[in-house]
């Protein structure tokens, strides 16, 4: 594995590169070109700015998250043909700067979905979180009013203005658009986006959708391991693979993560590594509350030492990062995305990778 940290690029992100730079073990960063429209193609020239500032702090890009689908791709609109030849020019440019890995996600309308931004633990930490209630509760375009106050005046992925300023009219168009309709129109795209990949050796990761499940009435499809297998059987290709991302797939129990990496051994090309905190079930065991911990086992519900295993054990050679981190120590930041959290959960992480590995090499040779 690669520890890795997420950087939204010096306009954006609070966190400098200088600092990413310090945190041990992490040599590489995920990062994006966050003013870009899905649909757009990323030019070289930006591709390679980006990659010679990274350089330059004495880092190098280990993956690109994300490079978004345009809606009308999710939904097979007529339109979609010159939006996919404008993504595969993006990832013909990404190829040509060298950088083979590429995180999507196939979610309609919202990228992920929590109902606070900043809950306050008992220890003063704030963290995301989620509660079905004020789901259900809530109109889907009231979301973005009613969360934006807590972004510490940042812009997250997923929440962009420009996006959820059309939020009414994307609901229209995603009526009567089925689970079924989504995997065929994500089967489309896949189709028309491997040879690229395969002539770039670009790896494409799928990110699942967080929460494993419908919200706001809108199909969802990347949320368990039937339906990745499906997906990564419709377009049988190793460069078509996932995002193990252990907190969305986790928001639903069901999902047994360390299982699901060991189903998926050579198809995961990109992990998200963090920890989350049920609080509340359902009478048929399903969540209805749940928050965002600091990464250590015992601070939420997730194993870590398990999933981190279940990594080595498959032979995962791809970046992985620290995920959403809890903010503490008074930073001010995008929620999630400070530095201080995630640099100790890329610690953490770093540690529990160390002793699994020395462990099942002193198990080798004691056999
Ligand atoms: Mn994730």
């Amino acid at each position: 594995m690669e520890m890795t940290l997420r950087w939204y690029g010096s306009k954006f992100d609070t966190v400098t590169l200088e600092q990413i730079r310090q945190i041990p073990g992490v040599h590489g960063v995920i990062t994006t070109l966050y003013d870009t429209e899905p649909g757009e193609v990323w030019s070289r020239e930006r591709i390679r700015a980006l990659k010679d500032e990274v350089e330059a702090a004495g880092l190098r890009i280990a993956g690109i998250e994300s490079v978004n689908v345009h809606e009308d791709i999710k939904l097979g609109k007529s339109t979609r043909d010159q939006l996919i030849d404008n993504y595969i020019a993006t990832l013909r440019n990404l190829g040509e700067e060298d950088i083979h890995m590429v995180c999507y996600n196939f979610m309609p309308v919202f990228d992920w979905t929590r109902t606070e931004l900043a809950r306050r633990r008992p220890d003063g930490s704030t963290v995301l979180a989620y509660t079905q209630k004020a789901v259900d509760d809530l109109v889907p375009e009231d979301m973005f009013a009613s969360i934006s106050g807590d972004m510490n005046g940042s812009v997250m992925p997923g929440w962009e203005p420009q996006r959820l300023a059309h939020v009414k009219e994307l609901f229209e168009e995603y009526r009567g658009v089925t689970e079924e309709d989504l995997f065929a129109n994500l089967k489309y795209f896949l189709e028309r986006i491997m040879p690229v990949c395969n002539e770039y050796d670009i790896n494409m990761a799928i990110h699942p959708d967080d929460p494993a499940w419908s919200v706001f009435g809108l199909p969802r499809i990347i949320v368990n391991l039937e339906n990745i297998q499906r997906m990564m059987k419709m377009v049988d290709d190793p460069h078509n693979g996932v995002t193990f991302c252990a907190g969305s797939y986790g928001t639903n129990p069901k999902n047994d993560l360390p299982g699901m990496i060991r189903a998926l051994k050579g198809r995961i090309h990109f992990a998200h590594v963090r920890n989350l905190k049920f609080n509340k079930f359902d009478n048929e065991g399903n969540p209805i509350d749940f928050e965002e911990s600091a990464h250590l086992s015992s601070d939420g519900s997730f194993d870590l030492y398990e999933i981190v295993k279940a990594l080595y054990d498959i032979g995962f050679e791809g970046p992985i990062r620290p995920d959403h981190g809890r903010m503490i120590w008074g930073e001010v930041a995008m929620p999630g995305y400070g530095l201080y959290d995630r640099a100790l959960g890329a610690a953490y992480i770093n540690g529990l990778w160390e002793a699994v590995e020395k462990a099942s090499s002193s198990l080798r040779s004691s056999e």
